[in-house]
């Protein structure tokens, strides 16, 4: 095992959610008002519509390298965005394609920083800087800074922390909310690696992708099959916390496994061993922490064979608290992962 309890970690927050979830769901159309900002202190971190707003403007300063769409849209309503950059974004060019996803977990706001800090390294630094030039010329960068916007707005609406992990799904029974990393749909509820008690944190959902956040990225990442070929080559979802690096498969403890050869296997964790060397995290294969089917980084690999890695950010240990790192924490672990990243892309061939 490599460290980290779910069930320790989560369990501050999980009380005040499970007691705040009777409220009426929301209706299915786009929500009028986002929350005003994070709670006092931690202003810095992205609201939805903050979120909104810094792509816009970084689209509007970096037109010529930027395009702007959605992936599709939250059980609230909410469209789900994702940026591409590269030179010429309008056209769509024969050039490997790399994505970045954050913040699935609704509380894990640190890691939509994250994107946000790749987004503006790679605009800002087109044009002057010659590794990021050369990376933006060869290369087509995806980011959906936030899968999860319904959760991570619940997350900070009351101007408090309430330790949400799931999207706002309502659920058979009366509670609240999918766990958007069991629900994807390779090997969904193979091996008990997810809850099957609509309650649960790690609650999988009634069926592979029940939830329209799983479907919409897993329809995003269909649509880059061209010509039969998969064009997104490598693949972060960032999550926090614990400080590692991880590879598939989740699901088994094996290496050498059904839709995976052990070369294969070895590709994948020496590319996450050089990336761990980088930022200092702790490498391993993601069942090391323990089993998990349904998971994002089974799914893209297990269907679509792209070099897909998942992130746990800073902290390496803590309570409920160590998903509310001090903003002040933004810039000093988003940095951290330049190398990392630029270590995928340059994989991504
Ligand atoms: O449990 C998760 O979904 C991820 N950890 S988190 O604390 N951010 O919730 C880890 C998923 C990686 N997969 C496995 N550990 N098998
Ligand atoms: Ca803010
Ligand atoms: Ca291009
Ligand atoms: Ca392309
Ligand atoms: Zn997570």
């Amino acid at each position: 095992m490599l460290g980290k309890r779910r069930g320790l970690v989560v369990a501050a927050g999980v009380v005040a959610a499970v007691a705040l979830a009777g409220s009426p769901a929301q209706a299915r159309t786009a929500p009028e008002q986002g929350v005003a900002d994070f709670p006092s202190g931690d202003e810095g971190y992205h609201t939805y519509d903050e979120l909104r707003a810094a792509l816009r403007a970084a689209v509007s300063a970096h037109p010529g390298i930027t395009s702007l769409s959605s992936i599709g849209d939250t059980y609230e309503g909410r469209e789900i965005p994702v940026i591409r950059i590269s030179d010429n974004a309008a056209t769509d060019e024969d050039e490997p394609e790399v994505l970045f996803t954050c913040n699935l977990h609704a509380r894990e706001h640190l890691t939509t920083e994250m994107c946000l800090h790749i987004v503006d390294r790679f605009t800002a630094g087109y044009g002057s800087d010659e590794k990021i030039t050369g990376f933006v010329d060869s290369r087509e960068i995806l980011v959906v800074p936030s899968l999860n916007p319904d959760g991570a707005e619940y997350d900070i609406s009351g101007g408090w922390y309430r330790g949400w992990r799931k999207n706002r799904q309502p659920n058979a029974g009366g509670s609240v909310g999918t766990d958007l990393n069991r629900n994807f749909s390779y090997k969904w509820a193979c091996c008990q690696g997810a809850s099957t008690s609509p309650s649960a944190e790690t609650y999988r959902g009634p069926s592979a992708a029940s939830a329209p956040e799983v479907r919409a990225l897993q329809a995003y990442v269909d649509s880059r099959v061209v010509g039969g070929v998969q064009q997104i080559r490598a693949h972060i979802d960032f999550h926090a916390f614990s400080e590692m690096v991880l590879w598939p498969f989740g699901h088994t403890h094996d290496t050498a496994t059904e839709g995976m050869t052990q070369a294969e296997y070895d590709h994948l964790k020496s590319i996450g061993q050089e990336m761990a060397t980088s930022n200092g995290y702790t490498p391993g294969q993601t069942s090391d922490m323990y089993i998990t089917d349904g998971d994002i980084n089974d799914w893209m690999w297990g269907t679509h064979k792209v070099l897909t890695y998942c992130f746990e950010m800073y902290p390496t240990s803590g309570g409920s608290d160590g998903f509310y790192p001090p903003d002040e924490q933004i810039v000093p672990q988003t940095t951290r992962n330049d190398g990392a990243v630029d270590i995928l892309l340059a994989n991504a061939t």
